[in-house]
């Protein structure tokens, strides 16, 4: 049986630490020792700074054949609020974020029933023309998984054109929680986790960069929480492809009723990040999304592990048609003064982490 002090003396010699004992933290009040040790996991990998970016979502359409249950976002054609946007609209809005300073464009959206391949493949090779000097960060193994069917591609083949319209990376959004009991109740129709994994891995060996996020304050337990962060952690064994850990706190409104009302707690949130911490000892960044904590939780988890602010968002839709409270967007000021009076080191990155300059 784990201790403390045995989990302790283990993040503290730098070693990994067992699933069990990372469930034992999860059963663990003691948020402000769990914090500590993760800041102490995080300070060895990442010293003071506290990274940012300046990007731009655009989320090109909210038609989704999936419907997931917590998803507030998705709409079906012809449903109030449906929309796509057309090509020049997207790189007007890229065009706009490359000017007010953006060095990257963030793109996900609903699996829509009626665009072809190719537009996803034009959309990118429009915004690299538009906005040359953008990053493109685009599309979730959910997505790419939707691209090969409706295409006939293998999935190789998805990246290769993709890669070859321009995009850059992929932001780690569909994981939700991998434990497929969980995933069979909060969203049946989408890929299985054991695809989602897959898909990654063909990602990392076509040489693309991703993240890897978890949705968490809803059906799941402790148990799938970890158990979905240690398939992560296997993977990233294997290839190294992971950037970033992102956790996202469940936003309850406008979703499926049957998920639950309550949100996330911020003991939840603070315990959560930092767990992660310490258990993915091979990922270089966690990352609070504010969006989803609010700035102020996002300000206090830099105390508890975490070393990544997503983000100037300028415009948000799928935590905020969910509820969340936070504003649209932080000014890259608003940011910097966050990190700067947590006593960290601001410091803004491009999509690969290369540092470009201090604050
Ligand atoms: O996969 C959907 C989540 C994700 C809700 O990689 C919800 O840099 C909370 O993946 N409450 C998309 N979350 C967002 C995403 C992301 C965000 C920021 C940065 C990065 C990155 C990735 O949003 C979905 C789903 O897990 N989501 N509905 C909701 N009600
Ligand atoms: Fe569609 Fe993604 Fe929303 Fe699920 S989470 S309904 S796949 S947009």
């Amino acid at each position: 049986m784990p201790t403390f002090n045995s989990v302790a003396e283990k993040v503290r010699a730098n070693q990994r630490i067992s699933t069990e004992e990372a469930l034992f933290l999860f059963a663990s009040n003691d948020l402000l020792a769990i914090g500590e040790l993760a800041a102490l996991a995080n300070e060895r990998k990442n010293g003071r700074q506290v990274f940012f970016n300046v990007n731009r979502h655009i989320n090109p359409t909210n038609i989704c054949v999936n419907r997931c249950a917590f998803c507030a976002f998705s709409r079906t054609t012809g449903e109030a609020g449906a929309y796509t946007l057309e090509l020049d609209e997207i790189c007007r809005r890229a065009v706009e974020a490359e000017g007010d300073g953006a060095t990257e464009v963030h793109m996900v959206g609903g699996l829509h029933p009626d665009l072809p391949f190719e537009f996803y493949e034009e959309a990118l090779s429009a915004l690299r023309r538009a906005a040359p000097s953008l990053h493109i960060k685009a599309f979730t193994a959910v997505e790419i998984d939707y691209f090969a069917r409706i295409s006939g591609l293998s999935i190789e083949q998805v990246f290769q054109r993709l890669m070859a319209a321009g995009l850059g990376s992929m932001p780690g959004g569909g994981a939700e929680i991998l434990v497929e009991e969980v995933r069979q109740k909060i969203c049946p129709e989408k890929i299985s986790g054991q695809r989602w994994l897959d898909i990654i891995r063909l990602a990392h060996r076509a040489g693309l960069k991703t993240n890897a996020t978890m949705l968490y304050g809803h059906l799941e337990d402790a148990a799938d929480r970890v158990a979905h962060m240690a398939m992560l952690r296997d993977l990233q064994d294997e290839t190294g492809g992971f950037q970033a850990f992102i956790p996202l706190a469940f936003q309850p409104e406008n979703s499926d009723l049957k998920l639950g009302t309550r949100g996330t707690s911020g003991l939840d949130d603070l315990k959560t990040l930092a767990i992660s911490r310490i258990f993915l000892d091979n990922f270089d960044h966690i990352k609070a999304y504010w969006i989803m904590l609010g700035e102020k939780i996002a300000q206090v988890a830099l105390a508890f592990g975490v070393n990544d602010l997503d983000g100037t968002v300028v415009e948000e839709r799928i935590g905020h048609d969910a509820g969340a409270r936070s504003p649209q967007s932080l000014t890259m000021a608003g940011i910097v003064r966050l990190i700067t009076l947590a006593d960290r080191v601001p410091v803004e990155r491009d999509t690969l982490y290369r540092p470009l300059r201090s604050f």
